[in-house]
This record gives C-alpha cells, structure tokens and sequence, in this order.
C-alpha cells in the first residue's frame, strides 16, 4: 500500500496531511489468475494507506468518478459531525464531483475509512483502506504490517453478480461472504519477515460479514490495542475473533528461522446458514535472523474507567430479527426499523443495554464515539479497552458506557454486517448540547439508503 501523502504543511500549531481520493471502477488483480472488476480509491484495493500523528489535521479531497453517488465514512475517528460521511450530515457526492473531508485525529490507533453509500456494493467491490494514527508513545518494533481481511463473492467469471431471489434472500440474511479470501486485496499473499524480530500487526475487519477468527497455528502472540488504541497491558492469545468493523494490534515474534506458517480463520459459527469453516488467508515465511530493537513495556497506558460495572442504565437498545408479512424477515432496533433514537446529552453518562435477541450473531457499531464494555453477559470483560464495535452473540447482552464529548450533531449506531444495517438494523440519534439545544433533522438529509 503506497502513501496517497502529496504534501504536508505546517499550520499554526499543527501539521496538516493533505490526501486525495479519486473512487473509480478499475481492473484489479487479486491473485495470478483472477481478476475482478473493482471500485475503490486510486485504483488500488485497499484503497491509499492514510497515515498521521496524533494531533494531526488530515485533509482528504475526494474525487468521485464513479456512476454512482458515494461518501465515506472515517471508522473510529473522533471527528466534527459534519465529516462523518454519512446521510445524516451531507449530500453524497455525486458521479463528477468533489467533497473535501477535514478533521483532527485525536487517537493514536488503528483506523479505517470506507464507503457509507450503497455499502454492500461499494464496500464488497472493494472500496476502503486504513487510518493509522501513531503517537510518540507507541512500542518501539521491528516492523509494523496492516492487514484488511476481507473477502469477495464472485461467480466463476470473477463477477460480483448478486444471483437469483433465493440466494439473494439468503445473502440479505446471513450477510455476503464469499470464498476469495484477502489480506490487502490479494489471495494468500506470502509475508516475508526475520527469524528474531517482533513485529507489530494490525488487523482490520473490513469484510462485509466475516467473522475472522485469527489463529498462527497455535503461535502465541500479544494483544496490545483494539478499536480506540493500546490496551493497558498486552494480553496473551493464541486465537481472536475480529468482527467486521473491529481493529485488533497484535505483536508476534520472535520466530526460528525457516519457519512457515498461515494467517488462519478458525471456524466460528454465527449462526447463520454458511458452514463455518477453517481458512487461510496468508502464509508467513521466517526467514534469515536480525538482531531485535523492539520493546515492548508491561504498561502500555492506563484508562480511566467510564463508570462502575453496577452503574445504572440509562437506555436499552435492542437488535432483532422479527419475521415480517411484507419481506419475510425484518433487522431492527427497539422494534424499528432504520428509526431514530432518543437524543444524548453533551458531558452526560451514557449507559447503554445493548441486547441481541436474535439467534444470529450482530457486531454492533457507534459512530463518533468509544465507549467501554462493562459486562458481557453478566460478566466484567477480561481486560479494559476502548472500543467503537462489539459482537453481540445470539441472545447476549453487553453493557457499555460512554460519555459523548462536545461534538454535537447526527450521528448513528448500526450492526456492521452491511446487508443487516441496509435492512435496518440501525439508529439514527442526535448529540445535543444542553445550550444550544437540539438541531433540525431535515428530510433532504435523513434518507436511508437501502439497496
Ligand atoms: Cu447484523
């Protein structure tokens, strides 16, 4: 993944990254023999690798040339309402046309920006890339690698066709997986790295279903960050399950020489008519040995707890699958579908009862914000980490805080598998600032877009 940096400028007091987009369809290679007809960023899938320090101010112009409106959407980013990229706060950017996105990146993490428009095309042609924040505060490691799972369901002439009504029906229930597995774009890409180093991983879901359940053949490996940047402390994993929408950072190493291994998915069943299966998605090669300057402490940050694990809620919000007279299935939140919540309040303590009671998987997704898990279950998590996604297995329940800080606007939270969130299986809601009071939602700019 090339940098799309075309110029960097000194501001007042910050730096500005300056990126341009151009979203386009295009040939794209994902392996020897097979190439697809993609959409994506500068004719590249992932799209152009963004990257910034925190405290940045990332200007991103982009260009739509395709025949289609588009917008995009900067997953995890703590940004001004306006630039979410989303219906709520702005006109797609029609075939021909020019939006610029602008905003400062608070965190330190790992990002991603994809489509928000017509996302189960857009998103499954290929139309995404990552965000990598760094701060001066990061483990120092030998090499640092991203890695976008992803997966493409193509016919035997390597062609996205949705196919006939049933497997339609089948694809807006279960969510689009398909049988071309890729890390970067490509199939089963081989990752050279050196006997005796450690290295930084970055994993981001950005499937339209797959749940990638990560496994190095039984390598142990540290979990140093999800979602909103660094654990407190790694962890250690031999497997880990990474929902669509999820970012995990893992360190690996180090390993022998000469030894050969595979980016793994475990099967992981979600309760959906696909058979859950084991999966290779790359194959690491170790090769000749380098001496190590990588460091990684015990305490990698500490974060200050939301609220206490018996703090009362304040809202529940409540995933369903009901069936329905006019479409046979309907994908909802408290009953609705595509509905708007109830307003949250700028400085104000969010406790939310998020609940599946469905008998399918959901990762459920905020937008703006992180929040913290307080139980799962019933259960105080394993270890405290600031998150924007979270699985929600069949008839669980997770118990999160968050406190929406000055950035009033629309915003909306929505299950990541992309067919559920275009079938409804989401929220709009707005943040208001107590002294200025709630703004006009205006119907140019509350369309849904359902495809
Ligand atoms: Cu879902």
């Amino acid at each position: 993944m090339e940098s799309a940096l075309t110029s960097k400028e000194k501001t007042m007091n910050t730096t500005t990254r300056r990126f341009e987009l151009t979203a386009s369809e295009f040939d794209w290679k994902v392996s020897q023999n097979k190439t697809v007809r993609a959409w994506g960023f500068n004719n590249s899938v992932p799209g152009p690798f963004i990257k910034a320090k925190k405290g940045d101010t990332v200007a991103v112009k982009v260009k739509n040339n395709l025949h289609e409106a588009t917008m995009i959407h900067w997953h995890g980013i703590r940004l001004e309402a306006p630039m979410d990229g989303t219906g709520d706060v702005q006109k797609p950017i029609a075939p021909g046309e020019s939006f610029e996105y602008r905003f400062v990146v608070p965190d330190a993490g790992t990002f991603w920006y994809h489509s928000h428009e017509n996302e189960t095309e857009q998103m499954e042609r290929g139309m995404y890339g990552a965000l990598i924040v760094e701060d001066d505060t990061d483990p120092v490691m030998d090499e640092e690698r991203i890695f976008m799972i992803d997966d493409m369901k193509l016919t035997p002439s390597n062609d996205f066709k949705r196919g006939n009504f049933f497997q339609r029906w089948a694809e807006r229930h279960d969510g689009r997986e398909g049988e071309t597995l890729l890390i970067n774009g490509k199939e089963n890409p081989l990752i050279r790295m050196h006997a005796g180093q450690m290295e930084r991983w970055r994993f981001i879901n950005s499937s339209s279903a797959r749940y990638f359940f990560l496994h190095l053949n039984g390598k142990t490996f540290k979990i140093i960050a999800t979602d909103g940047g660094l654990l407190e402390t790694p962890q250690e994993a031999t497997q880990l399950l990474m929902v669509p929408g999820e970012r995990y950072d893992i360190v690996v190493g180090p390993f022998d020489e000469g030894m050969t291994f595979a980016i793994e998915s475990l099967p992981y069943n979600r309760m959906t008519m696909l058979k859950p299966k084991r999966q290779t998605f790359a194959t690491v090669e170790v090769g000749t040995s380098k001496p190590s300057l990588a460091m990684l402490p015990e305490g990698l940050r500490s974060i200050e707890p939301l609220a206490a694990r018996d703090a009362a809620i304040t809202r529940k919000v409540k995933l369903s699958v009901d069936p329905s007279l006019k479409r046979g299935i309907d994908f909802t939140v408290n009953g609705e579908m595509h509905g708007a919540d109830k307003p949250v309040y700028v400085g104000e303590l969010q406790v939310w009862e998020v609940s599946n009671t469905s008998l399918m998987d959901h990762p459920f997704h905020l937008h703006g914000f992180f929040f913290q898990v307080l139980e799962v279950n019933g259960k105080t998590p394993a270890y405290l980490a600031v998150k924007d996604t979270i699985n929600l297995a069949p008839r669980s329940k997770v118990k999160i805080a968050w406190i929406a800080d000055n950035r009033p606007g629309k915003w909306m939270y929505h299950c990541h598998i992309l067919e559920h969130h275009a079938a409804g299986m989401m929220a709009h809601f707005e943040v208001v600032d107590p002294a200025q009071g709630p703004q006009q939602f205006s119907s140019d700019t509350q369309s849904c877009h359902i495809h």
